[in-house]
Formats: structure tokens, C-alpha cells, sequence
């Protein structure tokens, strides 16, 4: 590392320990398919097979997430050594903020990402914030006018007396320390214009209409005028702090750019979703600032630290290693999570140990949100030893063009013939026929020879907001799952794709996510069959005295400890995680079983088997149980039908096993040989408490409907005793 060098790379601590540890899991892993071969079950070919398969795919599954833990990379940034480069060789980054739904994802929201984003620190002149409204919302566009003129105020405030954090709604909920009288009386008087902003779009928003006076203020609104609907308008763009206006803050400095873009949308036009928003707002921000950097958010996901593009340069500018760079992924965090974590929405491991891994065999994955691109890397470019990165000169206004000429000729190309007959979506921009296009974009970048960085710093960057109920999390990994094996079966498949391009341990990484729905065969027999023949006194594991023993306790014993110590040293809680391994199994054997069968079902021609994506928008009293971290049982779905189920059978076989073996007087016998089928039936009975506890005890309206306690206990019975005829 030189002395100029703007960032740095360790490699984790205990790397030896991990691999020695991770060897002798990998042997014990080798004896249970050893044992599995030389022990047939005579009285259970069938199950024996099934045991075989399942013990072959976690071994296979184990085997590919070692590359998020074989190798470890941390960075860390010299912004100081930045800064001592004069300011003016920084050049433009453009800030895509996009939105979709001004129901799910309400103006007060989204603007306040915007300002935070307003608010970072670096030349406002050479930062551009674009707003993608994919809904076209007039509403949501009034909302980024008011933001407009309260950053007038807001960012001097942020500036002298270098408030962090800078999204106006987290800083005043925050804001405990005392104050000098100076910031105090400053203070209060912008809190007040922030609530009477507030108080404006609320009514704005009740009303469903903004009003007269402000329709008529500004020009803007006439765009609705043709409106239809939401999926029926053209293109509206507006530049509401122009590029190379005279709009300043209230002490006179300039703002920065800032653009609301609804692209055109028709009936008859496939969108893209998300990916047809960012290409457009490439194309557009091309015209208008061009930036050489583009970071893009989600409309949730405020800016936690006004230092971030500072940070994120270090990467870019970086000498030795900048030119390698394509893009800076920070990890997603989320500011409302209760202490333990109830639905494991966290993602702590994810960042601290699974990234990290990805990073040092060539790049984290692009997720969409919070991550920093080079411009020309979105666009198509490949690598070359030669891609240095340079700031190239700003967009040119053409001379004599007026503002309204500007947006008229830019609107041009978030239109939606725009991309016929292009490369958009294909070679240039985020690329389109798949549902988590942020991860083949990526992946497209890496096979073109180019590097990412993931990038942790100890204060998160951004804050985003984690889905509040059971179902919304399972729908939400049933998207992301299916998504990730629709990879797998497309052309970008990173294993065919990525083969010979970029690293093994990158391929394996990548299928580790791509492979997560395949997880729910495995799963599924594992949480049934084992209980099952628990119940029926059928042995499916080796005995306890046996040598054949040592090999499973270890393996299981081992890898939770592991997993234990994981989990605390990313900061969470204990119960955080036992909270997590009950997410683990609920998404294995719900939100899986549907994105695969979703999946096949696409294969073989149907859409859909309707497993509805639910609102986001929570109540109140919803919300209030999210506090208590009492998990919220409250809906009718398919999903909750299958983990009732798989709850009710598991205590019905523990329960009837443990009268029988009393009754029958042979608890030595069943301890000697059923010993750790009933451990495993006894976990899954524990950690299936709160569901229990939703179904018989609760009476809230976040308890389990009876209708599908009673459906499920039915199916429980049946398969219970079904079993034991067989
Ligand atoms: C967000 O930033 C604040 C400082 O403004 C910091 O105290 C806090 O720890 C940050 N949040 C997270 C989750 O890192
Ligand atoms: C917007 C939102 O859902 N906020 C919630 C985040 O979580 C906390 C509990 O930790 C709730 O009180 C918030 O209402």
C-alpha cells in the first residue's frame, strides 16, 4: 500500500481457525453420506432414498456458501487523503432516487430520502438528484416541490452546524443533546417549517388533490392535464432546481440540480419494472449533468452520513486499484428493526460475513440500492488495463436553450419506443427479463472484467426500512428467491455465463442465492418424516451408542455454535438469533416451496398459483405488536396453512411418542435408539412456540384465523395417522 493509496483491504482475522474448522465439518459431512451408503433402512427404501437426498443436498448446499467464508475481505477509506486534493478536480455524481407507489411508499418518505441525499456533503453544483415516479403521482410531484423550497433552509441548517443525520425526519426524531442557544432557536424555527411542510402534504394527500393556488404556481402541473392513469401518460419531466439557474439557498449558496422524471408508460408497452426506471433516468441524466458517477437508492433508504460520496470516491480514484473498480455496493441496514430481530430482517450476517467473502473473490453482487456505479460500466463498457477513471466535462447546455426547450427534448428519451431497435436492456444499462435485474446487471459487469468492492463502514450509510409483518417478509423472500432461481435457469446462469469469466468462488457464490428456494425438498423432509417415523418408533438416525453417532451430533452441533457465534459477533442478540433460525425455517418451508413451484409452473406455461403480494402499509395496532416482537399471524394465506401444518404434526408426533414410550415402559430402548429423531422433533416443536402460542393462547388480531388452525391440526391428524397405517 503507498502512501497516496485512498483505500485499503484486510483480510479477515482467524482465517486458519475457519479453514481447519470448516475441514473437519466437511469430514463429518463425508461420514454421514459414508454412513448413509453403508446402512440401508430394509423396511423404508423409499424413505432411506429420501434421507440420502436430503443429507446429499445440504452436504452440496453447505459445500457452495463456503465461498462467503474461505476468504474475507474488509475495506477501509482515506478520506482525509482525499480531501487534500483540491476540491475543484472532484467532479459530477447524479443521485437516482426511484419510487414506484405513492400508497406503499408515501411522499413524506420519499422526499425525505431526497433531502438527505440534497444534503451530502460535496459541491452542490456538481450534485444532481433525479426522482424516478414510476407512478406518475402529482402527489408525490407536489411533495418534491415543497422539498425544494424547505432545502432552502434545511441545508445551510445542515451545513453550519454539520447536522447528522441529514433526512429531516430521522434528525428530529433523533435530536436529544442539548443544543447551544444559537442552533436551538435555529432549530426550532426549521423544525416548525418542516411540520407545517409535513401538515401541507398530509392534507394534500387526504384531499387527493393539491391546491388551487399551487396548481396555478406552477407550470409543472399542466403535465397531468393528458394524464390518464398510471400505466396510460407521457413522459413529465421537470427540473425544479435547474442545472445552471440561479437557485440558491436562503445564505445564497447554490443547491443542487434537482429533476422529477415519470417516464412515459402505455397499455401496450412492457415497463421493465425498476430497471426500465434506471435506464430511462440514465439516459436522461446524460442530457442534463452526466455525471461520471451514479449513485442510486430506494425511495426508503435515507442517507445515514453526509460523508458517503466522499467515501465511495476513495474506491474510484484510488491509483493503484481504482481503475478496476465498476461499482461500490454498501450493505442494506434498516432503521426500524426491534431489539431481537423478530423476522431476521437484519441481514447482519449477510454484511459482516457473506459480503465480505463475495468481496474477496471479486465483487459483491449489485442489490439494487445503496451502490455507487461508474457510469460508463452501467453503459456496456468492458474492461481494459486502460479504463482509468476520469471525470469527463459535464453535459453542455446547448446555447440559447431554454429550460422548458431542455426538458421538451430530454422527455424524448424516457419514452417508451425510445428503446425498440436499441441495446438498452441488453448490453447497455440494467439489463431486463428477470425479476432481480440488479443481480444480472452485476454479474454482466464482473464477466466484463471489472471489479466491485463491498463496502461496511462502521456507520451505516444508508437506512432503509425492513418489512414489519410475517407475511410481508415471506412474500419478500418469495420474490427474491424465485427471482434468483430464475437466474439459474436463464442465460445468465452464473455457471454458465460466469464460467472462465470471473472466479469459482464468485460462481459459488452467486448459486448460493440462486439455489436458496431449491432448499425447501431438503427442508420439507426433513421437518416430516423424521417426526413421522419418530412417531411410528422407526430409527432413521444411527443410535446414540453407536460410533456413527459422533459424526451427526457434530456436524449439527458444530455449525450452530458456529452460526450462534456469527450472529453475536455481527452484533446481534441471542434470542436475535434463535428468532433467525425460526425465519431460516419458515422461509424454507413456505416462501421456497412457492417461488419453485411458481417457477415450475412458469416453465410449463401457467403464470402464477396467486400468491398475492400483500400492502406494505401497516396499521397501527399492527405495528404496535411489531414493537413487542409478537410475530403477526393475523392473515389467511396458503403460506401460514403449511407452517401450521408442519407445526401441529411436529407436536402431535413428540407428544404421542413420549405417552406411548411411558406407557409402554421403554424409555431406555427409545432413548438408545429414537435419541436424536426426538431431538430434532423437540427443536422444531420449540421453535415453533409463538406459533402455538398464536393459535390457542393469543386473541389478538395478529393470532393465528381459526379457520387455519383448524385446517392445519385436520391435516396434521390425517397425515399422523396415515403414517402410522402404513
Ligand atoms: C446513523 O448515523 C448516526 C449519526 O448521525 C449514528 O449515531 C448512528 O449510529 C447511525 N446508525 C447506524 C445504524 O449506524
Ligand atoms: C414506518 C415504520 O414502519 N416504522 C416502524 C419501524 O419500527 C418501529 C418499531 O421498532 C415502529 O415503531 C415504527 O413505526
Amino acid at each position: 500500500m503507498s502512501e497516496n493509496s485512498l483505500f485499503e483491504t484486510k483480510n479477515a482475522k482467524g482465517d486458519l481457525v475457519y479453514k481447519v474448522f470448516a475441514s473437519s465439518i466437511f469430514a463429518g459431512i463425508i461420514l454421514i453420506w459414508i454412513y448413509r451408503a453403508t446402512h440401508v433402512i430394509e423396511n423404508g427404501r423409499i424413505v432411506w432414498m429420501g434421507m440420502v437426498g436430503a443429507e446429499i443436498w445440504f452436504g452440496f448446499y453447505w459445500i457452495l456458501t463456503q465461498s462467503h467464508r474461505w476468504n474475507r475481505v474488509y475495506r477501509r477509506t482515506f478520506k482525509e487523503r482525499l480531501s487534500k486534493r483540491p476540491e475543484g478536480d472532484l467532479g459530477g455524481v447524479d443521485i437516482f432516487v426511484c419510487t414506484a407507489d405513492p400508497e406503499i411508499e408515501p411522499p413524506m418518505l420519499v422526499i425525505n430520502t431526497v433531502l438527505s441525499v440534497m444534503a451530502y456533503d460535496y459541491p452542490a453544483e456538481k450534485l444532481a438528484v433525479y426522482l424516478s415516479d414510476d407512478a406518475a403521482s402529482d402527489l408525490t410531484f407536489y411533495a418534491l416541490l415543497e422539498a425544494s423550497a424547505f432545502a432552502k433552509h434545511w441545508l445551510p441548517y445542515c451545513k453550519n452546524f454539520r447536522v447528522e443525520p441529514r433526512s429531516p425526519q430521522a434528525y428530529f426524531t433523533t435530536q436529544s443533546a442539548l443544543l447551544e442557544p444559537e442552533q436551538r432557536h435555529r432549530f426550532d424555527s426549521i423544525k416548525k417549517l418542516y411540520e407545517d411542510m409535513e401538515n401541507r402534504i398530509e392534507l394534500a394527500k387526504k384531499l387527493g388533490t393539491v391546491s388551487k393556488s399551487t396548481l396555478i404556481e406552477h407550470r409543472g402541473f399542466s403535465s397531468w392535464d393528458s394524464y390518464r392513469s398510471k400505466t396510460d401518460h407521457d413522459a413529465i419531466l421537470h427540473m425544479i432546481i435547474d442545472r445552471d439557474g440561479e437557485a440558491t439557498d436562503v445564505e445564497g449558496c447554490r443547491l443542487p440540480t434537482l429533476v422529477y422524471l415519470a417516464r412515459e408508460k402505455r397499455p401496450h408497452h412492457f415497463h421493465n419494472f425498476k430497471a426500465g426506471a434506471m435506464n430511462a433516468l440514465i439516459r436522461v441524466s446524460s442530457e442534463i449533468s452526466n455525471g461520471p458517477i451514479i449513485l442510486n437508492v430506494d425511495c426508503d433508504m435515507y442517507s445515514n452520513d453526509s460523508q458517503s460520496i466522499r467515501d465511495a470516491l476513495c474506491f474510484f480514484l484510488d491509483e493503484d486499484n481504482g481503475h478496476e473498480v465498476a461499482y461500490v455496493q454498501y450493505p442494506q441496514k434498516f432503521h426500524n428493526l426491534t431489539r431481537n430481530e423478530l423476522y431476521g430482517g437484519s441481514l447482519r450476517v449477510l454484511s459482516e460475513f457473506e459480503f465480505p467473502g463475495l468481496d474477496a473473490c471479486g465483487g459483491p453482487m449489485y442489490v439494487g440500492t445503496g451502490c455507487f456505479h461508474r457510469r460508463d460500466t452501467l453503459c456496456g463498457r468492458k474492461f481494459t488495463e486502460a479504463s482509468v477513471f476520469k471525470w469527463k466535462g459535464r453535459a453542455v447546455s446547448r446555447s440559447g436553450e431554454s429550460i422548458a426547450e431542455l426538458e421538451e427534448r430530454v422527455k424524448a428519451l424516457a419514452s417508451c419506443t425510445f428503446e425498440l431497435n436499441t441495446q438498452w436492456g441488453h448490453e447497455m444499462g440494467l439489463k431486463y427479463g428477470c425479476p432481480v435485474e440488479d443481480v444480472i446487471t452485476g454479474l454482466s459487469i464482473q464477466c466484463r472484467g471489472w471489479k466491485s468492492i463491498f463496502f461496511n463502514p462502521e456507520r451505516a450509510a444508508f437506512l432503509g426500512l425492513a418489512a414489519t409483518t410475517l407475511d410481508q417478509n415471506l412474500v419478500q423472500h418469495k420474490r427474491w428467491s424465485e427471482g434468483d432461481l430464475q437466474i439459474l435457469l436463464s442465460k445468465y446462469s452464473p455457471i454458465c455465463y460466469g464460467l472462465g469469466k470471473i472466479n469459482v468462488g464468485l460462481i459459488m457464490g452467486y448459486c448460493t442465492y440462486c439455489f436458496w428456494s431449491v432448499n425447501c425438498f431438503a427442508t420439507l423432509f426433513y421437518t416430516v418424516i423424521p417426526s413421522l417415523y419418530l412417531f411410528k418408533g422407526v430409527p432413521l438416525f444411527p443410535q446414540v451408542s453407536s460410533m456413527w453417532f459422533l459424526p451427526f451430533a457434530y456436524v449439527v452441533t458444530a455449525e450452530l455454535v458456529y452460526s450462534f457465534l456469527e450472529y453475536l459477533w455481527s452484533g446481534g442478540t441471542a434470542l436475535g438469533w434463535w428468532n433467525e433460525q425460526r425465519m431460516w425455517l419458515y422461509k424454507r418451508t413456505s416462501s421456497y416451496v412457492f417461488a419453485v413451484t411458481d417457477t415450475l409452473l412458469k416453465v410449463v406455461g401457467y403464470s402464477d398459483s396467486g400468491f398475492v403480494i400483500s400492502a406494505k402499509v401497516s396499521d397501527a395496532d399492527v405495528l404496535e405488536r411489531y414493537g413487542q416482537e409478537k410475530m403477526e399471524f393475523g392473515a389467511t394465506t396458503p403460506a401460514f396453512t403449511i407452517l401450521a401444518t408442519l407445526a401441529m404434526l411436529n407436536v402431535f408426533c413428540l407428544v404421542g411418542t413420549v405417552v406411548r414410550v411411558i406407557w409402554a415402559g421403554e424409555v431406555e430402548a427409545f432413548h438408545r435408539s429414537l435419541g436424536l429423531q426426538a431431538i430434532l422433533c423437540g427443536v422444531l416443536v420449540l421453535m415453533n412456540l409463538p406459533l402455538y402460542n398464536a393459535a390457542f393462547v393469543r386473541s389478538d388480531k395478529g393470532s393465528l384465523p381459526s379457520v387455519v388452525t383448524f385446517k392445519s391440526t385436520l391435516m396434521a391428524v390425517s397425515l399422523c395417522s396415515l403414517s402410522s397405517l402404513l
